[in-house]
């Protein structure tokens, strides 16, 4: 085969609770998103909410059979902790408990490993009603829901990760309005992201005490390209890259901030609260394992203008957004498609972040109105085929050059219900008809389950 694969290779997908199981089926708390449908469903595409999706909840045994008829070797989905507990503190529901071991049991009874996130943007709604990650209280809450979990399900899962994609609630919650609780403020996004980490730390330790698995972190890792190589645009690239990446990356992988965004956070009197015993418990408790969510890279040039030093601090003060001339795009949903950002992305953490063991956990290609592609019943996907394809080709070069990376999953198993787009965007290897809840495996997913089984492809 032209493009190999390391033996024991993961070939799967990746889902998360919120997006799939059907907000109304079984006893659960409430998260902020079934509160942020209930009290604005308008900001949602089409007005659909989270309550029904592709309803995993029920169907789990005949979604596992299809993951399987594919040759998944490994699936991440998340723990919706509103469900498990559905206070956020407090009592366990006997019968998430039931439902989660059920799924993972299932799971490996296929030789699909379960890869277990615990947290994906999906914050219980009590724990939000007292500040959510703003408040320091809540880590604890959630080292409890991450000991509980490990108690429960440690026994099966080997895989656990703490968080998915932690700057994307800052970005959502607290900077550009497109998650709840809609608040606008760098101060409280600092902290939020800050306390992200702290509790993802007391997770990593708790584990690490008591199990012998690995944890990691799932991180949306979008290498920020400078537009020209002059000062200003590298400036530019350099403090988007610190905000937007390495706010996380490095506390994760290196067990510290940057020190240069603690300068340039100091210098705008935008530290977050801290304690003193953090910088142990940051430095002592770093992942085994990194997750990287690639979908697109970010093209940075430095600002036209000078912002208003009298408007509130954001991140935007450092740099513009740039849309590089001539970029491929993608045609069915607007996105850029650069697939050797991929190959950058894992060159950094061989440099630089100690060749640490990696793995894709998540990429994919939205597509709009997918039905236009419709042959005989079956999606004819060819664009996501070449999608993946050009990727893993990409991958399987950085592999070459000794990048720790150890597998490929796909954004997503099946169509899902997706926070604001609702179903707008279209990723699944099954399509989903939402009034039948049938299940259809597109083109892609035959394509995908013969790389699987050869562990490569042509
Ligand atoms: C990632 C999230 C996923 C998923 C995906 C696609 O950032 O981890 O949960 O939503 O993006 O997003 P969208 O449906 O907005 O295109």
């Amino acid at each position: 085969l032209d493009y190999q694969f390391p033996e024991n290779f993961w070939w799967g997908s990746a889902a998360s609770a919120t997006q799939t199981e059907g907000g109304e089926n079984g006893p659960k708390g409430k998260n902020i998103w079934d509160k942020w449908y209930e009290s604005e469903p308008n900001r949602f595409f089409e007005n659909i909410g989270p309550e029904v999706t592709s309803d995993f909840y029920n169907r789990f045994k005949e979604d596992i059979a299809n993951m399987k008829k594919i040759h998944h070797n490994s699936f991440r989905l998340s723990i919706s902790w509103a469900r498990l507990i559905p206070g956020g503190r407090g009592d366990v529901n006997p019968e998430a408990v039931d439902f989660y071991s059920k799924v993972f049991d299932e799971l490996i009874r296929n030789d699909i490993e379960p890869f277990v996130t615990l947290y994906h943007f999906d914050m219980p709604l009590e724990l939000q009603e007292i500040g959510g990650w703003e408040n320091r209280e809540v880590t604890e809450a959630y080292a409890d829901y991450a000991e509980k979990a490990f108690e429960l399900f440690g026994d099966r899962v080997k895989k656990w990760f703490t968080f998915n994609e932690p700057v994307v609630p800052v970005e959502g919650g607290y900077l550009y309005d497109f998650h709840y609780p809609n608040i606008v403020d760098a101060k409280k996004a600092i902290q939020v992201g800050y306390n992200t980490m702290v509790a993802h730390a007391k997770a990593v330790k708790l584990y690490h005490e008591n199990y012998d698995g690995k944890i990691g972190i799932v991180l949306n890792l979008t290498p920020s390209y400078p537009r020209s190589q002059n000062p200003a645009d590298l400036k530019a690239s350099h403090i988007c890259d610190l905000f937007f990446n390495r706010s996380f990356l490095d506390p994760a992988v290196k067990g510290e901030y940057p020190q240069d965004l603690i300068d340039l956070l100091a210098e705008y009197n935008q530290l977050p609260a801290t304690k003193p015993e953090d910088k142990a418990l940051l430095k002592e408790n770093l992942v085994d394992l990194l997750g990287v969510n690639y979908y697109q890279p970010r093209r940075v040039k430095a600002r036209d203008s000078q912002p208003n030093p009298d408007s509130p601090f954001m991140p935007d003060w450092f740099f513009d957004n740039y849309e590089m001339p001539g970029r491929k795009m993608n045609p069915y949903r607007g996105w850029e498609i650069y697939e050797k950002g991929i190959y950058d992305i894992m060159i950094n953490l061989k440099e630089n972040y100690g060749n640490i063991e990696s793995f894709i956990s998540e990429n994919g290609m939205g597509v709009q109105n997918e039905e236009r592609f419709l042959v005989d019943g079956r999606i004819e996907d060819d664009y996501r085929i070449d999608f993946i394809k050009d990727h893993l080709k990409w991958l399987h070069k950085s592999i070459q050059e000794g990048c720790n990376v150890k597998g490929y999953h796909l954004w997503t198993f099946m169509d899902n219900w997706s926070w604001m787009n609702a179903y707008k965007n279209r990723y699944g290897f099954y399509s989903v008809d939402l009034k039948t809840q049938q299940r259809t495996a597109k083109k892609s997913a035959s394509w995908f389950a013969e790389a699987s089984e050869k562990n490569g492809f042509n």
